[in-house]
């Protein structure tokens, strides 16, 4: 298979980055390494003598974005299409089952919005999907709308990757202000969504509020994206997305529409599940764009017995999933701790998600 490398870096560093033999994903300096490749190789992992081999200055060469993507998730499975209670792929017409990784809140984890991050998880991680968390008030309006450009260089290069990029509106109360979501989605709709990579999550979680009020916002919004985009949107609903039966009865006006339904091991067991078997039942597909091994409040022990169980009602139903999150904030729930080393929850979740990714039918194609 075509390897495409190009490397950026000073023998000095990578001396330096051997010697200091830690699990940092993206090295922090100004000398990047960038490995592009269908073969996973581990930025982290690398040898002093595959370092020496690979430094031997970049063969940058010209690739068609075909080459790029080829043997990837998003070549292989296309748009994701809902259809039914399943999605799946437009290419193949089979369900599709993705499984990554949710950056955090973008306003407070700007320096991982990076294509190397990107990579890492592409690469390391063996992520299908990757989510991001614009961080919105609960008035409807953005933290700090600096993320924007942050934002596109992660989807740019899930879309260079040929991954699944979510774009997240994260908040709690966006449908307090759905102009302010109109306006976002409708500018990334033009921009991206003729991209089969891309998917839109218009409300992270709405909290104590009635589902037709959630619904409400959604058909606001979500004609806003038709003007430029049919690709897949996923909708939030009351009590942090887990009030998927009042959307199931309900359903939102449109086509392409999936619901999101959120979890977090150590917090939410069979109760929470059987939500999701009866949205199921009564007709409309789920996608878990954000789960934690821990508790609900993103802290507390990694909870594996019940991660297992979730993992084993997500397999069986073909759910796609990400896990929160991609920062290095001191709580369990982050994969990694200070100066980016995988935590004990990054490396539980790295091994669960290369499991579930490693004999994709996409990899085979
Ligand atoms: C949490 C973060 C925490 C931050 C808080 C702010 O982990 O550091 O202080 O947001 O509100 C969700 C949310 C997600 C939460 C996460 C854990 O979507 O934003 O992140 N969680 O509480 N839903 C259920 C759990």
């Amino acid at each position: 298979m075509k390897r495409i490398i190009t490397i950026l870096v000073m023998c000095a560093v990578l001396t330096a980055c051997s010697a200091d033999n830690t699990e940092s994903p993206v090295m922090q300096t100004s000398e990047q390494v960038t490995v592009t490749t269908a073969e996973t190789i581990s930025v982290t992992e690398t040898t002093t003598e595959q370092q020496t081999t690979e430094t031997e200055e970049a063969t940058a060469e010209e690739t068609t974005e075909a080459e790029t993507t080829a043997g990837t998730p998003v070549a292989y499975y296309g748009e994701i299409i809902a259809d039914g209670n399943k999605l799946v792929g437009k290419n193949t017409g089979e369900p599709v089952r993705v499984t990554g990784m949710s950056f955090f809140w973008s306003n407070w984890s700007q320096k991982y919005y990076t294509a190397d991050y990107v990579d890492y998880l592409v690469d390391d991680y063996n992520c299908e999907v990757v989510r991001c968390s614009y961080g919105i008030q609960d008035n409807g309006v953005p933290y700090d709308d600096t993320c924007e450009p942050l934002i596109e260089d992660v989807i740019n290069q899930a879309i260079e990757r040929g991954v699944y990029v979510i774009i997240d509106w994260h908040s709690h109360g966006a449908h307090n202000n759905p102009d302010e979501a109109v306006a976002y989605f409708e500018q990334l709709a033009e921009k991206y969504g003729s991209y089969d990579n891309v998917i839109f999550e218009i409300y992270n979680e709405p909290t104590q509020v009635s589902w037709e009020t959630v619904k409400a916002y959604a058909e606001i919004v979500i004609p806003a994206i038709r003007k430029h985009s049919d690709n897949l949107v996923i909708v939030g609903s009351p009590t942090w997305s887990q009030d998927v039966v009042s959307a199931a009865g309900n359903p939102v006006e449109g086509e392409n529409i999936a619901y999101t339904l959120h979890f977090y091991a150590g917090t939410h067991k069979q109760w929470l599940r059987d939500n999701g078997d009866k949205a199921l039942a009564a007709g409309i597909p789920l996608f878990v764009t954000e789960w934690g091994s821990v508790n609900a409040d993103g802290n507390g022990n990694i909870d594996k017995a019940s991660t297992e169980e979730w993992f084993a009602w997500m397999d069986k139903n073909n759910i796609s999933s990400c896990n929160w999150s991609v920062n290095d904030k001191d709580e369990t729930s982050s994969i990694f701790k200070k100066d980016s080393i995988l935590s004990e929850t990054g490396k539980y979740i790295k091994e669960l998600i290369s499991e579930r990714t490693k004999d994709s039918p996409w990899r085979n194609n």
